[in-house]
């Protein structure tokens, strides 16, 4: 395996350059788990160990600088090199931040055609997969429970700019749409709610057996992958399953991106600082009065715009 293969590129050659020469590798983390992280470098799989003067553990995807421990298959992690991209989000106790994917290329948001489809859940993945960094696509999966679903459309309507694809994880349908994003060295993450197929999705790229709802299934069939995993695509990429959220607090957003009809129409607003929820000359506000802009669109924009002011708010409070 070259590094190539596992996503190196000129940003971390560059960053990496300060420790070259010191008997020092370049490694990528693909798991962690109790113990600590499982490391894939240019010879093979290692098990790293974070070295205690670190200010704060990788996450997977994150490339680490290890030293090798001789004779054994173990590497201590010395540092983390800086991210290129990273998905976060709050955690819903602490409100602490998580990285839950790094130095991802593209984010596969993941849903379903059906009752469970929920364009304002969609809405709430896309804002923080733009905020990332990473290249948001979304996958309308299961297409063969319901070929002419309305959720494709609407799907389009809650992600305008980003390419929506409609494929089958079950019967391989539709599949070929992800080659340009599973080139050689690009790292897609799959990310959506618990059930909508994530891994079935990796199974089939992968030709391996990672956990699926059919194989593992807790009493409620829910939650069967417990960790994230990067795995290497032996058609080439990279792809990191993660365990469905069951509620994806925000860390950040980029609602500019998410909502790009809502961004362009602010620019007329008559205030530099219109929130668009009550003020006069609001050219957001009279989009919807116009039923140019979806009401449901505006609805949506608020509750994450009053979430992340909430957040900002919590997080000046914890430091002072
Ligand atoms: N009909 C149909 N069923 C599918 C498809 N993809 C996945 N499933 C089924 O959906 C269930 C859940 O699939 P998983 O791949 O475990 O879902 P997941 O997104 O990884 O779920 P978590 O790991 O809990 O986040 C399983 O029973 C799969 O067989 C599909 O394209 N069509
Ligand atoms: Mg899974
Ligand atoms: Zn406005």
């Amino acid at each position: 395996m070259t590094l190539d293969e596992l996503g190196w590129g000129p940003h971390f050659e560059a960053t990496f350059a300060p420790f070259r020469g010191l008997g020092l590798l370049p490694a990528r983390v693909a798991t962690q788990h109790r113990g600590g992280f499982g490391l894939l470098g240019a010879d093979g799989p290692r098990a790293g160990v974070p070295a205690g003067t670190l200010d704060a553990l990788p996450a997977v995807g994150d490339w680490v600088v290890a030293a090798p421990v001789p004779d054994e298959d173990k590497a201590v992690i010395e540092a983390v090199l800086p991210r290129r991209t990273a998905f976060t989000r709050s955690d819903p106790w602490s409100g602490a931040e998580e990285v839950v994917a790094a130095n991802v290329d593209t984010v596969l948001v993941v849903t379903v055609p059906g009752r469970d489809f929920s364009p304002r859940r969609l809405e709430r993945y896309l804002a923080a997969a733009h905020e990332s960094g990473a290249t948001p696509v979304v996958l309308v999966n299961k297409a063969d429970l319901d070929p002419g679903s309305p959720a494709v459309e609407a799907a389009r309507a809650a992600a305008p700019g980003v390419p929506v694809h409609f494929l089958s994880a079950k019967t391989g349908e539709g599949l070929a749409q992800l080659d340009p994003y599973l080139a050689r060295g690009q790292t897609v993450a799959l990310l959506g709610s618990s059930g909508v197929g994530k891994s079935t999705l990796a199974n089939r790229l992968a030709g391996a057996d990672l956990a699926t709802g059919d194989v593992r299934a807790d009493e409620r069939g829910r939650h069967t992958t417990s960790r994230r995993q990067l795995v290497v695509l032996p058609r080439g990429g990279l792809l990191l399953d993660t365990p469905g959220l069951r509620e994806l607090q925000l860390s950040g957003a980029d609602l500019g991106e998410a909502f790009p009809e809502i961004a362009e129409l602010a620019s007329q607003c008559r205030f530099r600082d219109c929130s668009h929820s009550h003020e006069p000359g609001c050219a957001v506000l009279a989009a919807v009065e116009n039923g140019v802009l979806p009401r449901e669109r505006h609805e949506s924009y608020l509750k994450l715009a009053a979430e992340l002011a909430e957040l900002g708010e919590r997080r000046r409070r914890a430091a002072w």
